[in-house]
């Protein structure tokens, strides 16, 4: 009989936490630019690949566990016998080492093989390297935000709702490089909301989850399906986003009705209150 479900989520969760204070004492010492890219052909600072093999050593090992993935490695690694498989960014916005911004780990807990959709998802979460460590677990249509600083998972919010008034905005790209529909919604919502934006898509969507509004990566002019990864990136945090009352898009659907095709595939995405994103949508499609 395979070992249930929720025992082997909690796990995964406990494991990460506890993991979390031992990757974020590992920064200082690997602030450098590797000489190696990842898949998708972005300069890997050690730090990422440090983390990355953390985090893949301790899920990996969790009975349950069949299939490891990162954005760090070109394909999914067999770790057991289980039919759960976890995608993880080990270090999402890594280059925010630099100026010692905020930074986070994104995981994806998946039932069966990837590269796998949003109806396949069993949970998420993201770790944030902020002024306080913190985590945000997705689970049951729920979010709950813990402080993990000791390596324990402190449950500071059981229930993780996005603000009905949208604050912040958040958005990635330039303009030059930004479709018609897209500054058309930027144009509109610079007379309204502040803009936030870090460079790390954990921490800005965490202001979004935090004070209400949108975060977007779109789609551009010289990339259709943008920057963000589906599998490790857009669908664990459109989950979270979701779950906590937001909608998300990648311009025409909810990111997790989007189909995978390739394990690195890219996505637009948005994210945030309902009327925001519904305004993205409709001027992207008035654009097209
Ligand atoms: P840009 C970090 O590299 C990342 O994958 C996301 O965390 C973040 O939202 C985005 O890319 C930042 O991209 O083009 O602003 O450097």
């Amino acid at each position: 009989m395979s070992r249930d479900q929720d025992a082997i989520l909690d796990e995964i969760f406990e494991t990460l936490a506890a993991l979390a204070p031992e990757i974020r004492a590992s920064l200082p010492g690997r602030r450098v630019k590797s000489d190696e890219t990842n898949p998708s052909g972005e300069t890997r600072l050690e730090a990422d690949a440090y983390a990355d093999e953390l985090i893949e050593e301790a899920l990996g090992g969790i009975d349950g566990v069949g299939t490891y993935a990162s954005e760090e490695q070109a394909e999914p690694i067999d770790v057991g016998s289980g039919d759960v498989s976890i995608a993880c960014d080990p270090l999402d916005g890594s280059s925010n080492i630099k100026p010692n911004s905020p930074m986070g780990t994104i995981i994806a807990v998946y039932e069966g093989d990837l590269p796998a959709s949003g109806d396949e998802l069993l949970a998420s979460g993201f770790i944030l390297f902020g002024p306080i460590l913190t985590m945000d677990i997705a689970r049951d249509g729920r979010v709950t935000e813990a402080i993990v600083e000791d390596g324990e998972i402190d449950v500071i919010n059981d229930d993780v709702t996005i603000p009905d008034e949208p604050t912040v905005y958040s958005m990635g790209g330039r303009v030059p490089d930004w479709t018609e529909g897209f500054a058309a919604f930027i144009e509109e919502v610079e007379q309204e909301y502040k803009l936030r934006y870090g460079g790390a898509m954990v921490a800005d969507v965490n202001q979004v989850l935090t004070y209400g509004g949108s975060f977007s990566y779109p789609a551009l002019k010289s990339a259709e399906n943008g920057k963000l990864r589906l599998q490790f990136e857009g669908i664990p945090m459109a989950y979270i986003v979701e779950c906590a009352g937001g909608v998300s898009s990648d311009g025409t659907e909810s990111i997790l009705d989007v189909d995978p095709e390739r394990f690195h595939q890219r996505v637009p995405v948005h994210l945030g209150n309902e009327e925001l994103i519904d305004t993205v949508e409709a001027k992207l499609a008035a654009h097209d």
